[in-house]
């Protein structure tokens, strides 16, 4: 008989309360044993709702309890790398949060670190991979079926914005998601880029939104992405391929994925209800990309279709370039490869 993974969440967040909701519905081969959390209560009451029998005040005491096989890091963005390095300290395979690392000199460092020790075991959470959407578009497209892709439009639109969060943010933690699935499509580098402010939004004064992030990739194909994290009428997520005979586009209402959007077509319109946040929009790929880790992590093995440490690294110079893009006025930036910023 196979072991038991024994699993540690890090962080009580958003995302670390989802992924303890799916372990505790039933993930086969593992088991969420601890949470940490520095608010030990929120750590308290989350383990105990779900069966957790241990609690920790910070992620670094969990990764060296030696209580856990594994850790799935949801702590604040900022502090993704630093423990990433710790558990890989340890030899432990760690599910990390996207980004990996807000910055590429971060990013970077696992990277390498994970080089050195030669095993697989940083997955990064592009869960959009694992998204049944996103996977019909990619086998569409690899198809051939409509001619090559020569450009793509997305949007990504939030109920509400993080109170703390900065202009920076939207790039590096809400456009990262189209910064690592648009070259995963279009099988190709993202290779200049430019980032376009506009007119802002009165409903949000710390950050500009919405913005507009503008990509090329090594094919020439050009890519806009369209981030708005106040968009106060729902969580909505779009991307359409446009190919030489064909338009393909995730549909408004992804009827594939459990719990989305509904559009009613009546009386000469159609009206979209939308989910509050992209839990619900991203259950099923939240789900798969859990199951297929736990299967993968206790081989030590990055799972089949996940985003390494080195797509993350790369995603995160992407938009390092577009964040100096939104420093220098919009001009255009070049983008390093991952060789030349591991150099
Ligand atoms: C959040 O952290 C996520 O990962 C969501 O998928 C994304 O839509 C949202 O913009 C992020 O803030």
């Amino acid at each position: 008989m196979t072991k038991e993974l024994k699993v540690g969440i890090i962080g009580t967040g958003v995302m670390g309360q989802d992924h303890a909701r799916n372990f505790a519905a039933g993930i086969q081969g593992a088991r969420l044993v601890s949470v940490a959390d520095v608010n030990t209560k929120a750590a308290k009451e989350l383990a105990d709702s779900v069966g957790a029998e241990h609690v920790f005040a910070s992620g670094e005491e969990m990764i060296d309890s030696g209580l856990v096989d594994a850790v799935i890091i949801a702590a604040p963005d900022r502090f993704h790398a630093p423990l990433t390095l710790r558990a890989l300290d340890k030899g432990l395979p760690v599910l990390c949060e996207k980004p990996l690392a807000p910055t590429a000199e971060e990013a970077a460092a696992v990277v390498k670190k994970e080089r050195e020790l030669g095993e697989e075991l940083v997955t990064v959470g592009f869960m959009r991979r694992f998204d049944p959407g996103y996977l019909a578009l990619r086998e569409r497209l690899d198809s051939g079926a409509d001619g090559a892709l020569l450009m793509s439009h997305s949007i990504h639109r939030n109920v509400e914005a993080h109170p703390d969060g900065t202009s920076e943010d939207t790039v590096t933690n809400s456009g990262i998601h189209e910064i690592d699935i648009i070259p995963w499509l279009a099988g190709s580098p993202i290779t200049r880029v430019e980032w376009k402010g506009g007119r802002p939004s009165t409903l949000i004064t710390k950050r500009q939104d919405p913005q507009l992030l503008l990509m090329e990739d090594a094919n020439g194909a050009l890519h806009t992405v369209e981030v708005q994290v106040q968009a106060q009428y729902g969580y909505d997520v779009r991307c359409e391929l446009v190919c030489e005979t064909a338009s393909v586009e995730l549909p408004r209402v992804p009827s594939l994925v459990e719990q989305n959007p509904l559009m009613v077509s009546k009386d000469l319109a159609a009206i979209n209800s939308y989910p509050a946040d992209w839990r619900p929009r991203f259950a099923a790929a939240y789900r798969a990309e859990l199951s297929a880790w736990v299967a993968a992590a206790a081989q030590k093995k990055l799972p089949e279709g996940a985003a390494s440490a080195e797509d993350a690294l790369r995603s995160t110079i992407v938009a390092n370039a577009l964040v100096e893009s939104m420093h220098n006025d919009g001009a255009t930036v070049e983008v390093p490869s991952v060789d030349e910023v591991l150099a």
